[in-house]
């Protein structure tokens, strides 16, 4: 049996699920179900001891693609999977995303933005693709092919991942020595990277004064991986051009946060990459198959490397 548990869309997910996994058994919470039947979770931020209810769990799927609000859970015990959504619609999202971002900035879309707001007219000497460093953290499922389109586009694109990756056209680099050079050589900034305890405050004050005059940030990975505080102070004193925010520490914003009203900063609540319901349950479906079998399953999350 797969028990669900979702915030969001719980009748779309069950239909979807259902439809998807005709030969299993799929019930959702509230509704009462006999826990030592549940093998399988499909579950996006449940509750705290949700998980511990469950004896016979083999695997949770998730219903995102991050794993950050999973991994570090004391009711998860260390013989269950976790496996996470590999794309599922979300690559192509967050390529557009990213691109409108990266044109924002390469085009002065924010500049004239700003000029129209005032009344002024003034055309600025245009910079091409090929005169525009984006640098993009994490190049996995999604940074990878968010990279490796910039790059077929004709930007000059950098990058930067735990391990070391080889993507066409992408100057790839790996460790925090390679990202602090790789910053001073960065017009655009693109945060795609999962939050673990390596990645979790990594955009800091320093490593933010490492970009050089003028560059911009699109962030897209999670919240807690940028400061908030530092990149204000950048914005304010015209250090840094501007910044595309996607991902929050706390979810909606403080509404008197002061980036709610920043000039220089464009906010979208979470919808960078948003789950698709119908290929997501296909693709749990998919998944669940394979793990059954004792296959290969993408998207396995490796609990010592948290993501
Ligand atoms: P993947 O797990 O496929 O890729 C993660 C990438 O980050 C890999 O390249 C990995 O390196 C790199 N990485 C991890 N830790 C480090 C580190 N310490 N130093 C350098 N690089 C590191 O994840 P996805 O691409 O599927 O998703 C990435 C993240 O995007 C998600 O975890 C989530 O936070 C965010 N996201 C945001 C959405 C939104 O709407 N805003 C929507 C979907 C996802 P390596 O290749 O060496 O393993
Ligand atoms: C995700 C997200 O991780 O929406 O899928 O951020």
């Amino acid at each position: 049996m797969l028990y669900l548990y979702t915030p969001y869309q719980r009748e779309a997910w069950l239909d979807a699920l259902r439809a998807a996994l005709p030969d299993v058994t799929v019930a959702a919470w509230p509704d009462p179900v006999k826990v030592d039947a549940v093998r399988y979770l499909a579950a996006w931020r449940p509750p705290e001891h949700f998980f511990a209810q469950f004896p016979a769990l083999k695997a949770v799927f998730t219903l995102g693609a991050g794993v950050d609000r999973f991994v570090e859970r004391n009711d998860l015990a260390s013989h269950v999977a976790i496996v996470r959504l590999t794309d599922a619609g979300m690559v192509a999202q967050m390529a557009e995303y990213v691109l409108y971002g990266v044109l924002r900035f390469q085009r002065d879309f924010d500049l004239y933005a700003a000029q129209q707001h005032g009344h002024h007219w003034l055309q600025h000497a245009p910079r091409s693709a090929a005169q525009t460093r984006v640098t993009v953290l994490g190049l996995g499922e999604i940074g990878g092919v968010v990279a490796t389109r910039l790059a077929t586009l004709g930007y000059v694109v950098s990058g930067w991942s735990r391990g070391r990756r080889a993507l066409e056209g992408v100057a790839c680099h790996e460790g925090l020595t390679a990202l602090e050079a790789l910053l001073e050589q960065t017009d655009i900034l693109v945060n795609l990277l999962p939050s673990t305890p390596r990645t979790r405050s990594l955009l800091d004050g320093p490593r933010l004064s490492r970009l050089p005059a003028g560059a911009a940030i699109i962030h897209a990975g999670r919240g807690d991986q940028l400061d908030l505080d530092a990149l204000v102070l950048l914005l304010d004193a015209d250090r840094l051009r501007g910044a595309v925010l996607d991902v929050f520490p706390e979810e909606p914003l403080p509404p008197d946060h002061p980036l709610w009203r920043h000039p220089k900063v464009l906010m979208t609540p979470h919808v960078a990459a948003t789950t698709l319901i119908v290929p997501a349950a296909q693709q749990i479906a998919d998944k669940l198959a394979a793990l059954h079998a004792g296959g290969q399953v993408a998207g396995l999350v490796d609990r010592e490397q948290y993501y």
